[in-house]
């Protein structure tokens, strides 16, 4: 069917091409927001999420003992103080129920759900150069006729769940993390292997060790942890945070990753023995500050990094009572501290005390198989299991759309494109594909670096200033010119590499996707700048994009 056969169509009620000036695809933090403000600007816009309810991560991610590791009170929105007051906190990091629950809150209090479509997975679009329009089709066999497509898939939203052989013919429940069901999964006294020790196998394993039969973790790469101080909020501790909304609102989007922190000391100024007494204070303070605000130069000197990694690892060795094979196991040393993504934990080492808890380590003898009765390893191993939980993550920043069938200009690919090399304008948009606007893609600080609500409100905010500007200019169609992608992607090289995270092989080179090309996924230049930058763009009229 033709598009205006199928506009027809829907005028006689049947099946139809609905027509948009945008849709948004996915209705988590960035989804939610993007179509508030599309719509406050008079367009026809409309979300489709493959999830049946908003939420995003906080829909998919229902694992037990999911949660923050950013402050509640800074992962918000804070483009409306009322909203911000409408809603009080429990805790410092709350756990995913109540995270979905604020997500409720806001989808309600904006009334944003009559635009919005769940249980729709986009499958494909395509971008029409006669027309300059996107055609999207979904898994429902619908057709939609849009001038803008907005990607807010997520860059944790597509994850890694065929990981081995065999998997298919386990006569346990095997279960990823992120595809946890809504009505749970029986562990009590079960013999339970958790796959992976990221941020989300370590919130598993802690919170389901006590519950289970019999737990066996498979551990490959070690991972710092640092102790996560999660005081609950009463009356005073929220009218407290709340009050400090104006200076939030005001700081967190020019800070390096979007945190309510700073470096407060450079290195070289402070004696060892300050330094130790920093770092103390800081790791007492039981959040990623240790991580994202001890000292800048941890992620380019060397030696710097070296001494507060060996910190981190002192204190793991003591919390693992200097056991050889725990601390061979779990503790880096190969690496150094805040080159990857550091989770935040509660009393998670010492269950590896307990005696119905066995790690297994991975790294001289992986994981081979699953056979009906449970895991085997690369010598032949049977480790027999009822529960196999998979926390094995995802293919981060990219893995959302490239599971999409996106065709830009002359039938290109994004798939076929990102899999040969990993490139984007500021993360915003991509020379090939006109109209095309992302969030949490990788070249920006919301592809990993960031907390995520203070990224994502600066990107989408853009997206809207963007499509407001070509909608007073009465102009139709935008897309960066090649020159641009390549000084963006040069700039975003240049920066990362200079950043001890380019020598980590982790999710946030692509290391964990077996083909994926490797660049850091996250610009690493701080949000700060990366606003400033974006802003310059958007203030001089878009130079370096064509427009028309
Ligand atoms: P991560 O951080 O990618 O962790 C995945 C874990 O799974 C990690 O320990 C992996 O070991 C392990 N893994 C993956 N594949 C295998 C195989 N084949 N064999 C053994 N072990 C494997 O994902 P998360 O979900 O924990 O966290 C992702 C982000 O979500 C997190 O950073 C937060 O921002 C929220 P490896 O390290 O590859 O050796």
């Amino acid at each position: 069917m033709t598009v205006a056969a199928a506009a027809t169509a829907e005028a006689d009620g049947g099946s139809a091409t609905r027509e948009l000036d945008a849709l948004v695809i996915g209705t988590g933090v960035a989804g939610l927001y993007q179509l508030h403000q599309l719509r406050e600007q008079g367009l026809r816009v409309r979300a489709y999420d493959a999830a049946a309810d908003v939420g995003g991560t906080w829909f998919w991610n229902r694992y037990p003992g999911a949660r923050f590791d950013s402050e509640a009170y800074i992962y918000q929105y804070l483009f409306s103080e009322e909203l911000y007051e409408g809603w009080s906190w429990s805790q410092r990091f709350p756990d995913q129920p109540e995270i979905e629950r604020w997500m409720h809150y806001v989808a309600d209090r904006l009334d944003l759900r009559r635009d919005i479509q769940f249980s729709t997975t986009v499958t494909g679009a395509r971008f029409d150069e006669d027309r300059e329009r996107w055609t999207v089709i979904t898994d429902r066999g619908e057709t939609i006729d849009t001038q803008f497509l907005v990607t807010c898939a997520g860059m944790l939203s597509a994850p890694l769940t065929d990981v081995f052989p065999g998997q298919d013919t386990f006569r346990g429940t095997v279960v990823h993390t992120s595809r946890w069901p809504a009505d749970g999964v029986h562990l009590d006294g079960k013999r339970v292997g958790v796959v992976g020790i990221g941020a989300t196998g370590i919130q598993v394993i802690q919170t389901i060790a006590d519950r289970v039969g019999h737990l066996t973790v498979f551990a490959r790469t070690p991972q710092y942890v640092l102790p996560m101080k999660n005081p609950h909020f009463g009356p005073e501790e929220v009218a407290a945070y709340k009050a400090r909304f104006p200076e939030l609102r005001e700081t967190l989007p020019r800070t390096f990753t979007g945190f309510e922190y700073e470096w407060q000391h450079a290195w070289a100024d402070l004696t060892p023995e300050q330094r130790r007494e920093h770092l103390e204070d800081i790791h007492a303070n039981g959040s990623l500050k240790l991580w994202l605000a001890s000292f800048a130069e941890m992620f380019f000197d060397e030696d710097v990094n070296a001494e507060v990694s060996e910190f981190v690892r002192a204190k793991m060795r003591e919390r693992l009572r200097d056991d050889p094979h725990l601390c061979d196991v779990l503790i880096p040393a190969d690496y150094g501290f805040g080159t990857h993504r550091v989770p935040l934990e509660t009393d998670y080492l010492e269950v590896y005390h307990r005696p119905n808890v066995e790690l297994v380590g991975l790294r001289d003898n992986a994981v081979s198989h699953v056979v009906p009765e449970g895991l085997v390893l690369a010598d032949g191993t049977l480790y027999e299991l009822d529960v196999l939980i998979l926390a094995t993550g995802f293919d981060a920043g990219t893995g959302a759309l490239t599971r999409i069938d996106i065709r830009g200009r002359g039938g290109r690919s994004l798939t076929e494109d990102w899999g040969r090399d990993i490139r984007t304008t500021m993360g915003l948009m991509v020379h090939g594909y006109p109209n095309l606007l992302t969030t949490a893609v990788p070249l920006a600080p919301s592809a990993a670096l960031c907390n995520m609500t203070t990224c994502l409100q600066q990107q989408t905010e853009w997206i809207s200033d963007l499509i407001r500007h070509l909608r007073a200019e009465d102009k139709t169609v935008i897309e960066p010119i090649k020159e641009t992608e390549d000084a963006w992607v040069a700039h975003h090289d240049e920066t990362a590499g200079a950043n001890l995270i380019s020598r980590t092989s982790s999710w946030y080179l692509g290391a964990n996707v077996p083909g994926k090309p490797r660049r850091v996924l996250s610009y690493t230049g701080g949000l700060g700048t990366y606003r400033e930058k974006c802003d310059e763009v958007a203030a001089a009229g878009y130079p370096g994009f064509e427009i028309r």
